[in-house]
């Protein structure tokens, strides 16, 4: 799904902007706006993610769970990461309300603080030659009314000064107190740590910011620097923030609760009995082919999820193949 300019672009600048198709996107973007307007919302919840996750995948809405599993998008994590192989880690959707005050708290979420997002999913420092996973923000409106796309700083090359590791020059790492809000982040830098404040500026100069139509996403990098901006007042920016991670990457932590905790309604295994084994990898269940199935496990598979559409053929014949060779 994407050409070999986008792919170099996030691998060497850390992210590309680009339109999904209507077959990805549209059945959600139909449902969003049914569904999740200003009339919807709590005005009191102004924080990152949908309040109580509620959100967050599985969110038991066909079209919103479809568009996380899409194979389309899987193609393209599979492109950017160099692997078939690859996990989900977050599928978040959630909507930002713009608010007229600019006198924001220190943990505001409306005028971010410059950061880079391993920090709270990873245990580990990422090494920006080798690329543990991706992130991304599928936008639901039209900037032009909204405002609010994600600002980021494209890396030029490697001798760029703000691309130098240790990236630690951020609220909440290697000491730092943790603010979420620009404006108090950027006062304590000033303070305590000029060099690091120098640094900090000269990214705020060179941000640029999304300018987004329904079905825009941002591929991200978890190790770019970025930030989300202010929301027109009064108006409501949605956004899924998805991430993937190659399946044996190391540290990392899943966003969203595990996949299996809302099981016994119906939602979970109508996903895994309606998806494609490519889909289902995402969660890792093991592909076709792979060692941990036998005769039994997929007999036992198949009578757990055979009433929600699974169809364990594809698995059998994986075995037939691993057991004549
Ligand atoms: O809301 C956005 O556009 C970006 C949010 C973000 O970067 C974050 O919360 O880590
Ligand atoms: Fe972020």
């Amino acid at each position: 799904m994407l050409t070999d300019d986008q792919i170099n672009t996030w691998q060497q600048q850390g992210a590309f902007v680009m339109q999904l198709p209507e077959i990805i996107v549209g059945t959600s973007i139909d449902w969003l706006n049914l569904n999740l307007n200003l009339e919807h919302i709590d005005a009191e919840h102004l924080d990152f993610g949908s309040p109580d996750r509620k959100f967050e995948f599985p969110t038991s809405i066909e079209s919103l769970d479809d568009l996380v599993l899409n194979e389309q998008l899987i193609e393209a994590v599979q492109q950017l990461l160099q692997t078939d192989d690859i996990r989900l880690l977050q599928a978040d959707l959630w909507s930002k309300l713009g608010v007229g005050s600019k006198d924001h708290d220190a943990q505001a979420n409306t005028d971010q603080r410059m950061h880079m997002d391993y920090g709270n999913n990873t245990l580990l420092h990422p090494d920006w030659f080798s690329p543990d996973a991706v992130a991304a923000v599928i936008y639901y409106d039209d900037s032009d009314e909204t405002s609010g796309g994600t600002a980021f700083v494209p890396r030029q090359g490697e001798d760029d000064p703000a691309y130098q590791p240790p990236f630690i020059h951020m609220p909440g790492q290697a000491g730092k107190p943790f603010f979420n809000d620009r404006h108090t982040a950027e006062k304590w830098f000033e303070k305590n740590d000029p060099d690091a404040y120098k640094l900090r500026q000269s990214l705020y100069e060179r941000e640029q910011v999304v300018q987004f139509k329904p079905g825009t996403v941002l591929f991200y990098r978890h190790d770019i620097w970025h930030r989300g901006t202010p929301v027109t007042p009064g108006k409501l920016r949605r956004v899924h923030n998805l991430a993937w991670r190659r399946a044996d990457a190391r540290a990392w932590s899943n966003w969203n609760e595990g996949w299996a905790r809302q099981s016994y309604y119906g939602n979970v295994e109508a996903i895994i009995g309606r998806s494609t084994p490519l889909q289902r990898s995402l969660l890792d269940f093991p592909l076709p082919g792979d060692p941990y199935w036998t005769k039994q496990k997929i007999d036992n598979a198949a009578a757990r999820y055979e009433c929600y559409g699974f169809n364990a053929e594809p698995y059998r014949k994986g075995l037939i193949k691993t057991e004549s060779v």
